[in-house]
């Protein structure tokens, strides 16, 4: 599949962003330590930035994404504005959820961003409705779910892969295998060794891709959402990935560090800039600006949200359904 090289920079950029907002949210969940102004926990998305960009990057406003607990690429991925995000994470009235969210709830329907989940598995069977709205009314919409290794083992997943091959949903289920759901290994929560063969039980497609590795994961996404658009009907991606850092703020370390190390010499960033150095798309000094700009741009967004007022109290309840 040709790529246009203003796509690949494009793409490039939105990596860096994650990578970039996920640093700086560390940074506000530590000042948040001392002051208590950070809401709720933080996931890092850093490692596996590819896998939201290549599939965000065939989607529309009107195509839905359901996120996970680590949804802070997917929802950048999708178009979410970075400062409303990261006022969201301090519970700011500036936040994209208006501060009632936090990192696991960063919600923007009109962009079709369908918010994040602290229920692992908790986005499968919602990007069934949208899927199903999309075929009744005859539009070429999709959705997509972004879901982890460890959800993958949940009842409700297996019922939705069912259903969506039974009716050729327009959904793409795409799991996030990172090797460990919080501190089980892969090995311990599943009996073999991959998910994608599994899609063929429900006869419908199923694909292993290289999450790290941005082409292919655009290539495969690609085929998907062509397929769902087309009525064919959904597929399950399996991008084999890692993240770069514990499962969450508050849990150490607990991987082996030669697994790590393994993990952090294919960074999914680095791969795509060698990709664009080699083939001239890009120069080492048009890269060093891109991250310059990035990284004002993601300071910006944090004082931001330092700056942002926090909700009313009156008005704690507001926009809250009973
Ligand atoms: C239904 C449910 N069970 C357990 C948890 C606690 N929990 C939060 S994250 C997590 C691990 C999820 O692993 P995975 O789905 O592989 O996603 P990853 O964190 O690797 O991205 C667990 C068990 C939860 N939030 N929801």
């Amino acid at each position: 599949m040709q790529i246009a090289q203003d796509d690949l920079r494009r793409m490039l950029r939105l990596m860096h962003t994650i990578r970039s907002f996920e640093l700086t949210a560390q940074t506000l969940f530590r000042e948040g330590l001392a002051v208590g102004q950070f809401l709720g926990a933080l996931h890092s998305y850093e490692g596996e930035e590819a896998v939201a960009v290549g599939v965000c990057a065939h989607l529309r406003d009107d195509d839905c994404v359901f996120s996970s607990h680590r949804g802070h690429g997917h929802s950048i991925a999708k178009g979410a504005d970075v400062r409303a995000m990261m006022a969201e994470l301090l519970g700011r009235e500036s936040g994209i959820s208006r501060g009632r969210g936090g990192s696991m709830h960063m919600f923007a329907p009109e962009i079709g961003l369908m918010g994040g989940n602290g229920i692992v598995g908790g986005g499968t069977p919602l990007a069934l409705g949208p899927a199903f709205a999309a075929q009744y009314r005859g539009t070429d919409q999709v959705s997509v779910c972004f879901f982890g290794d460890g959800a993958a083992s949940q009842g409700v997943f297996h019922e939705c892969l069912n259903l969506a091959s039974l009716w050729k949903l327009p959904v793409i289920y795409v799991c996030e295998n990172n090797l460990w759901a919080a501190t089980t290994p892969i090995c311990d929560g599943w009996p073999v060794a991959d998910l994608a063969p599994r899609a063929e039980s429900f006869g419908m497609a199923g694909v292993a891709v290289d999450g790290n590795d941005l082409l292919a994961v655009y290539e495969a996404a690609g085929e998907a959402v062509g397929r769902a658009r087309e009525g064919v009907g959904p597929t399950l991606i399996e991008a084999k990935t890692y993240r770069h850092r514990p499962h969450c703020m508050v849990i150490p370390e607990h991987r082996p560090e030669d697994e790590l190390a393994d993990w952090h010499a294919r960074d999914p960033i680095a791969r795509l800039e060698g990709h664009l150095l080699r083939e001239g798309a890009i120069s080492d000094v048009e890269l060093a600006d891109l991250v310059t700009e990035v990284e004002a741009e993601l300071q910006a967004a944090a004082d931001f949200a330092r700056e942002s007022a926090s909700p009313d109290a009156a008005t704690f309840a507001d926009y809250l359904w009973a």
